[in-house]
């Protein structure tokens, strides 16, 4: 419960979270062999099934997880303001 998504149970939530969980519901039958602790640990969006929509929703979380470093020092704003001063000068 504390480690959402945490599929491979390494403790720190991945790409290789997210490679596991899409090899598992591509072979749903290796799904079936797991306890019910694992299913739910899969089941990430806690729906009941696992597929496609824990892949999205791991996704998500993966997104979350890495958005907190910026690496997108150069917004919107800075380029929509550059752009303007390169039109804008009068020649
Ligand atoms: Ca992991
Ligand atoms: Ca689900």
């Amino acid at each position: 419960m504390s480690h959402s998504g945490d599929i491979s149970g390494d403790g720190k939530l991945d790409r290789s979270d997210l490679d596991l969980l899409r090899q598992l519901v591509a072979h749903h039958e290796l799904i079936d062999q797991l306890s019910p602790e694992q299913r739910a640990l899969l089941d990430v969006n806690h729906d009941g099934n696992i597929d496609e929509k824990d892949i999205d929703a791991l996704c998500q979380l993966l997104m979350k997880s890495s958005s907190s470093d910026k690496q997108f020092p150069e917004t919107a704003q800075d380029r929509l303001h550059a752009l303007r001063q390169k039109i804008g000068k009068p020649s």
